[in-house]
């Protein structure tokens, strides 16, 4: 080995016990040189009479990750030959997996592998593969229906979540659950001895018994394919899952393998695939913050404060509750707060009804969750949270009152969907502490934790919210300060565009289906139903005094005065019947579209589902490439990760700008210029987007040159 290069896979004989020692910080992926320092030491292991038994681990903070994602799709060598679960399977001697951290992907199907299988508690396993548009590519579509079942393996491999060890071990996938606090390695090698003398080596494949639940229920891998067809339209790799578990029921060990093996083929470089692998390294790109060091120390988040017991501010204390956390509430009013209470109550008694929640967790996380009727109760709290009315004047007032009774170094934050947060930093004497945090309606579900930047927010603030994010199980994303921040912002030329086509003929139904065609679970306009018309409404009257050019929206503004506010009163752009949530179209929407479109005097016209999917997407692309410009975000690949979390945009498309170049970044800024042509201003293309088309460079690639501003 070359001088400082570190071993990637050690071997130490422990008084006759070999130990493995997997060592490829940050995850112990299967890196090239891990799976070969494996095979290279369960064959030493083998052939040196001194070692009885072997113990497979991993150094640093976990087992085995998986395979190293950022191999797929390039010109890797070819494995010829044995592979690390091969060997495992040849090995004389038993193998035992010691499993913290996670054991994930190829790393649980080297532990499936092996002959045995212990945890520590906190330990995750699973085989998240189809998360990333492939599947178990090592064995893990064979072993795991033998050592759970076909059904309990469908579920865990076509949904690719994470087991925690208890549940792991209740399943049978894990041999022995360690008590808490217990050495993993000794105990491993503790248990190496126990069964060094145990022939023949138990191994999963020789373990049949549990498939005989196929030949009992032969229908259920149909059954399972209709299970998945909402979650899994448009996509190949749960089906091919399915595919490879009954191939486990139906064919030998051997042949099972070689089915998976051409399965997965199929799949590395699919679309789909390429795009799910994009996706999990924006979710990755989009913490790194460049101005601003990754050790920088953050401010303590321990004990949240939330100010206003509204949707959003319930929502935002659900949060918090749900992760662990104590935090307390207040409101203008104890009447105002109260009925805040009742409604995060009655929000977690749905979960509970639904079955998604445990009635015993749901009071556990209510006793999270304090109403407090004062802001000296607030006043030793680290960070608060402001969620009140959209309107200046009370947001102003607050943060003073927040300046006043909050200790020093408290960090104050603002839920504001829009406004400006230099306005509320300066309503205090402490600027620096001020940033926003924004949530994504519902708060307690929409992963998208936006936080934006105040000409004055603390480097240290802004780290710290991104990671309060993240403490909270949501994507944080840093936006710059502006109209509508980021996702917002990009989303406006959208919402814009699907009511202009409205304009020229199209109807809500018509467009609501391309979106859901493409991917979306719900179309824009029963969407707009969800949320409530008069937010909207309300929103254009504002910008409309504010902007003198503002374009109006007749037709939108039409609907709500006709009385249709959406789901919240059964008619919006649809009809709904009493306590149902499903849309019908309506004639009278379709009349008021008519009629105010002919007194508009707007020429009508049909619509390709193609054009209505790029009127749509084309005009955030453009919006998207003015915030980049404008040094309003870091990356092209944020606003994707906005886009996948803030408004559920098909994750197995990448996100909007790696969509977008999938078309071509020519191609898109050529048909902006002709709509630029042909519908004026509103399509000028963004001077980036041209200048990236000149140099056909993907937008996806696209930076804020000059940092964020
Ligand atoms: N390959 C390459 N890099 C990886 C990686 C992987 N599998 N997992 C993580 N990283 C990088 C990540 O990009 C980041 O890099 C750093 O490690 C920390 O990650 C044959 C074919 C394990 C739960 O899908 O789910 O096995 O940004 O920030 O929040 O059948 O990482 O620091 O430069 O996410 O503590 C299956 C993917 C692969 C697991 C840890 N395995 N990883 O979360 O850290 S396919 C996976 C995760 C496979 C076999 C098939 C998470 C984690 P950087 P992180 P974390």
């Amino acid at each position: 080995m070359a001088e400082g290069e570190r071993e990637l896979v050690r071997f130490e004989n422990v008084d006759g016990i070999g130990v493995i020692t997997v060592d490829n910080p940050p995850v112990n992926a299967l890196s090239p040189g891990v799976p070969e320092g494996i095979i290279a030491a369960v064959e030493r292991g083998n052939a040196d009479p001194a070692i009885r038994a072997m113990v497979l681990i991993g150094a640093g903070r976990s087992f085995i990750a998986g395979a190293d994602i950022r191999q797929f799709g390039t010109r890797r060598p070819v494995v010829l030959g044995k592979r690390p679960h091969d060997v495992l399977d040849a090995s004389r001697k038993p193998v035992v997996a010691a499993i913290h951290g996670y054991a994930l992907g190829g790393g649980l199907e080297i532990a499936l592998a092996a002959n045995y299988r212990i945890a520590v508690p906190s330990a995750k396993v699973g085989l998240p593969e189809v998360l990333i548009g492939i599947l178990p590519g090592s064995g893990g579509t064979q072993r795991m229906p033998r050592l759970v079942g076909p059904k309990k393996a469908l579920e865990l491999i076509t949904s690719g979540r994470h087991v925690p060890a208890p549940e792991a071990h209740q399943l049978g996938i894990i041999d022995e659950l360690l008590p808490e606090g217990a050495d993993l390695r000794e105990a491993a090698l503790a248990f190496a001895r126990r069964v060094a003398d145990v022939r023949p080596v138990p191994r999963i494949r020789d373990r049949d018994g549990k498939l005989a639940e196929a030949k009992v229920d032969p229908g259920m891998f149909d059954a399972f394919r209709k299970s998945i067809a909402r979650r899994a339209r448009n996509q190949k790799a749960p089906y091919h899952c399915i595919d490879a578990i009954e191939a486990a029921c139906t064919v030998s060990f051997d042949e099972g393998v070689k089915r998976e093996r051409e399965l997965f083929d199929e799949l590395e470089n699919s679309d789909e695939a390429r795009a799910l692998r994009y996706a999990f390294f924006a979710e990755r790109e989009v913490n790194k913050l460049p101005d601003i060091p990754r050790d920088t120390k953050l401010r303590p988040t321990d004990n949240p404060a939330v100010i206003g017991a509204g949707t959003m501010g319930g929502g935002i204390a659900m949060s918090f509750a749900d992760n662990g956390f104590d935090v307390k509430i207040t409101d203008a009013t104890p009447e105002a707060l109260e009925r805040g209470m009742a409604r995060i109550r009655a929000n977690y008694e749905t979960s509970v009804k639904r079955g998604s929640l445990g009635a015993d967790e749901m009071e556990k996380r209510l006793a999270r969750i304090h109403p407090v009727e004062s802001y000296d109760d607030i006043a030793d709290c680290d960070v608060v949270i402001e969620a009140a009315f959209e309107q200046i004047p009370i947001k102003e007032e607050i943060f003073k009152k927040l300046d006043a009774v909050m200790k020093p170094g408290a960090i104050l934050f603002s839920n504001t969907s829009g406004i400006d947060i230099d306005i509320m930093a300066n309503a205090t004497t402490r600027p620096q502490d001020v940033a926003g945090t924004h949530f994504f309606a519902p708060a307690n579900v929409m992963k998208l934790f936006e936080v934006v930047k105040g000409s004055k927010s603390a480097p240290d603030v802004l780290a710290t919210a991104m990671d309060l994010g993240r403490k909270i199980g949501k994507v944080s994303g840093l936006a710059g300060n502006g109209d509508g921040f980021v996702a917002n912002r990009s989303r406006a030329p959208f919402s814009m565009e699907m009511i202009i086509m409205l304009e020229e003929g199209a109807l809500p139904e018509q467009v609501d289906k391309v979106m859901v065609d493409f991917g979306y679970p719900i179309g824009p306009f029963a969407t707009s139903d969800l949320s409530g018309l008069d937010i909207g409404y309300d929103t254009r009257k504002r910008r409309a005094a504010q902007y003198p050019n503002y374009r109006k929206q007749p037709i939108a503004d039409r609907i709500v005065e006709a009385g249709r506010l959406g789901q919240k009163n059964g008619k919006g752009w649809y009809r709904y019947e009493p306590g149902e949530r499903t849309p019908y179209p309506d004639p009278e929407v379709a009349r008021i579209i008519t009629q105010t479109a002919a007194e508009m005097g707007v020429e009508q016209r049909s619509f390709t589902d193609d054009e209505i999917l790029r009127r749509l997407l084309f005009a955030s692309v453009n919006e998207a490439c003015r915030i980049l410009d404008e040094g309003k975000v870091w990356r092209a690949s944020d606003v994707d990760v906005m886009w996948l979390h803030g408004f559920g945009f098909p994750r197995y498309r990448g996100g909007l700008m790696y969509w977008a170049d999938m078309i071509g970044v020519r191609e898109v800024y050529n048909q902006i210029a002709a709509w630029h042509q042909r519908y004026g201003e509103r399509w000028a293309p963004s001077p980036l987007l041209r200048r990236l088309a000149e140099a056909g460079t993907p937008l996806r690639e696209a930076k804020a040159e000059g940092g964020l501003r």
